[in-house]
């Protein structure tokens, strides 16, 4: 009996996606390169020890595993991302028949996605492009899924991916259709995006209450703990509660030993290039990405901090007082990263005719994935209102949220100025928030010395907008005007 799907790519989320397909009874065909020189054995090994006595066949020949499975074929590939999956898509091709569907899982660029959809669909074949969030554990356990490409797979490969899917708090497979090309990797992006956001506002967070308070990380820990249990729910709140007070085998707390140079793969510059490409701000996602460049200049940090002894007040604080304000500043920091983000999608989705659902990509998000949190569940609402909000800060819900959360978050990035220390997204995102309110900003100046050096025109507050002026500044300059070029 030919089976339900096959799975490329036997690394740690192949493996473990292959597991989860078999544990919701699906018959799984799995194949992984055999290049000499690089591990070998690869398919015997997951065959004979974790694959072992299940539902699963392995091949090492591409021929023998795609004719192993039912047509239409559902093939997915869980590779490295970039040129690995062209490489693979065409050694796929000859053997595929017509409405046989590709799906790829692994965290690729959405413009490779959109090529991708484009080509496969010109060979008669469907390609479904789709983020995969959760990890190792999403994928053995219920990841976050969120597919796109041909609309036409959807009702084919939807049974399969809802099953290994998580289920939100009510139930619902944290897996819905996103929408046409790039957009399910378009989405991942984003999501990728806000992890690294809220990474940074936790890491702010903990470092306020670490230098201005001196807790220990005991105390920490059950702030992050007694958090976990109100709006800020969520998975990333949560393993920071555990990993604040984690001691390794030497009895020691580990992140205290653990080097202050963060890494990065990608994803969160990708959302910041692409929303600069849209022209919309994504200004906290771009700090918590640049705070991770400048953290792994450690060499640079150490001079620098010699070079200018700087140092705190030792001001003595009312602690509940100043947790209350770190809690402000954190959750309306976060909703400002969520704002931004959902923003990015809105004009994505203008921009290329994607037609996204918010409100669903907030629910997709409620489980399975980094970002997984109680508070989407709020996001999704907002967005559904009958008085759709333009903008999620518009909410009336999330407006009357952020007049509570102000004064704390205020003053909290201004006490941290006074101690000099760095709370770059805290500050950023309260810039965002005021520059957002403000109905007039510098930026008439802007225009004026745009026009002065460059002749690049501007509109005027008296006249009708669309009209654009030059001004001889200097009397001298001409009347020739530079093209508009606006992003
Ligand atoms: P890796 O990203 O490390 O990819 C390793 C797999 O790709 C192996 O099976 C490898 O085969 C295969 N591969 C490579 Br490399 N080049 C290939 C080629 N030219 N042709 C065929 N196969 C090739 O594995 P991963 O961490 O499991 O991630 C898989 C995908 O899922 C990636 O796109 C990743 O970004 C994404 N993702 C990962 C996570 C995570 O937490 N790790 C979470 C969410 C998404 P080999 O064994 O022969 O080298």
């Amino acid at each position: 009996k030919k089976t339900d799907i096959g799975l490329i790519g036997l690394a740690v989320m192949g493996e473990n996606l292959a597991l989860n397909m078999e544990s919701k009874n699906w018959q799984v065909s799995v194949y992984n390169r055999t290049v000499p020189g690089v591990e070998e054995g690869v398919v015997d090994r997951f065959v004979n020890g974790r694959a072992k006595g299940k539902n699963i066949q392995g091949f090492t020949d591409i021929k023998d595993f795609v004719a192993s499975i039912e047509a239409p074929r559902k093939i997915m590939m869980m590779v490295r991302a970039g040129s690995a999956v062209d490489e693979l898509m065409e050694q796929l091709f000859p053997l595929l028949s017509p409405g046989d569907i590709l799906i790829d899982g692994g965290n690729s660029n959405y413009e490779d996605t959109n090529r991708r959809v484009e080509l496969t669909e010109s060979k008669g074949f469907f390609f479904v492009g789709s983020g995969v969030s959760g990890g190792e554990e999403g994928a053995l356990n219920g990841a976050s899924i969120m597919p796109g490409g041909s609309a036409a797979a959807w009702p084919h490969v939807k049974p399969i991916l809802q099953s290994i899917a998580a289920k939100a708090s009510d139930g619902t497979p944290c897996c819905e259709w996103v929408g046409p090309a790039g957009s399910g990797h378009f989405v991942k992006m984003i999501h990728n995006g806000i992890e690294y956001g809220d990474m940074q506002l936790i890491g702010e967070a903990y470092w306020v209450m670490k230098k201005l308070l001196s807790l220990n990380n005991e105390e920490m820990s059950s702030i992050f703990a007694n958090w976990n249990e109100g709006k800020l729910r969520s998975y990333l709140i949560e393993i920071t509660a555990n990993i604040l007070k984690h001691k390794d085998k030497a009895g020691g707390y580990l992140v205290d030993k653990i080097l202050d140079a963060a890494g990065q793969k990608g994803t969160g510059k990708w959302s910041v290039i692409n929303a600069m490409e849209l022209g919309m701000p994504l200004g906290l996602i771009a700090t918590a990405v640049f705070e991770r460049s400048l953290s792994a200049q450690k060499g640079l940090r150490e001079t620098a901090a010699k070079a200018y002894q700087h140092g705190h007040l030792q001001a003595v604080y009312n602690k509940p007082e100043l947790v209350k304000d770190i809690y402000s500043a954190l959750y309306a920091s976060k909703l400002v990263s969520y704002a931004q983000g959902f923003a990015v999608l809105k004009k994505a989705s203008d921009t290329f005719g994607w037609n996204l659902n918010l409100p669903s990509i907030a629910r997709m998000w409620r489980g399975g994935c980094i970002i997984r949190s109680a508070f989407l569940n709020d996001i999704a609402a907002a967005f559904e209102a009958v008085d759709k909000p333009e903008h999620l800060l518009l909410a009336p819900y999330f407006k009357e949220e952020m007049k509570k959360l102000l004064p704390g978050w205020k003053n909290l990035v201004a006490q941290s100025m006074r101690e000099e220390l760095p709370v770059p997204a805290f500050s950023s995102a309260l810039n965002y928030f005021f520059s957002m309110v403000s109905d007039r900003l510098p930026a008439n100046l802007v225009q004026a010395q745009r026009d002065y050096f460059g002749a690049h025109t501007f509109e005027r507050v008296d006249n009708l907008r669309g009209v654009f002026f030059h001004e001889n500044w200097t009397g001298h300059g001409g009347d020739t005007k530079s093209g508009t070029y606006n992003v």
